[in-house]
């Protein structure tokens, strides 16, 4: 039996998305068209985000003329999910750093913060950790970057192979951590303990009785922090290309039937 908080759904279905590249443009809000599919799907299925983000970022981008994202959407899924609310309520949350403790988290961000005054990149700004309830987020040129810098940074990188060669610097320096570094953005990468990827959303809707939970993202591909819900078996995944994609598959599958 499905919650009965969706009995209104004609569909007992879940529909999970990303947000960046699946919803909206990097770190921009979503378009007026989305916001008028979601609304139409949500009127049919159950519909949350799961995001790598924090919820301030993920919010400003999902919601609708002043609207609240975390209402808008059945499930809202920060941080991969650590941070978790389903029909605007707070859900069980986790910390990295008590999962972590102070006295391994402060070699690992000295390393990082020493590792980044070396890199020799063309430009700087600053917060280059961002530290995070579920996770801590690295960023070689600093998330305080406009969005053209932000592009110049993510093309720099694909010549030059920054972020790569860094996590697998710190892959092996601190293995015993039991860490996953995921690049999952245009910036920066994403450091939270092994299982805290996507898949640890799905904890908060396995015993929910959805006959099918679907998911789409864009990087879905290994090494992608798409990839691991993409290919869980408890879902269904949609991989997509842009969030015209998007609305195209979503208008295809529930809104033309
Ligand atoms: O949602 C994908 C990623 O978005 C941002 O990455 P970047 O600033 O590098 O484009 C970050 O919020 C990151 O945590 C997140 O995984």
């Amino acid at each position: 039996m499905v919650s009965a908080d969706f009995a209104d759904r004609t569909c007992k279905k879940l529909v999970l998305f990303d947000v960046d590249d699946t919803l909206t443009l990097p770190r921009q809000p979503a378009s007026p068209e989305m916001f008028q599919v979601l609304k139409d799907l949500r009127k049919k299925v159950v519909i949350g985000f799961v995001g790598g983000s924090d919820l301030v970022k993920i919010s400003e981008q999902l919601s609708d003329n002043g609207s609240n994202a975390v209402e808008d959407f059945d499930y809202a899924f920060a941080e991969n999910g650590l941070i978790a609310y389903k029909m605007g309520k707070p859900l069980a949350s986790q910390s990295f750093i008590k999962h972590l403790g102070e006295d391994r988290y402060k070699p690992l961000v000295n390393f990082i913060l020493h590792y980044i005054a070396d890199m020799d990149i063309p430009i700087k700004r600053g917060t280059f950790v961002e530290f995070r309830n579920g996770m801590i987020n690295v960023s070689p040129m600093g998330r305080n970057a406009t969005i053209q810098e932000r592009n110049e940074f993510e093309a720099y990188d694909k010549k030059h192979g920054l972020r790569a060669a860094f996590v697998k610097v710190l892959q092996e320096k601190f293995a015993d951590y039991d860490l996953t570094f995921s690049i999952g953005g245009k910036i920066s990468f994403d450091v939270f303990p092994r299982g805290w990827d996507k898949t640890y959303a799905l904890r908060h809707v396995e015993d929910q009785g959805f006959e099918e939970v679907h998911f789409f993202g864009d990087k879905t591909y290994k090494g992608g922090n798409d990839y691991e819900i993409f290919t869980d078996p408890r879902t269904i995944g949609h991989s997509v290309s842009s969030p015209n994609d998007t609305i195209r598959i979503l208008k295809e599958l529930f809104l033309e039937t």
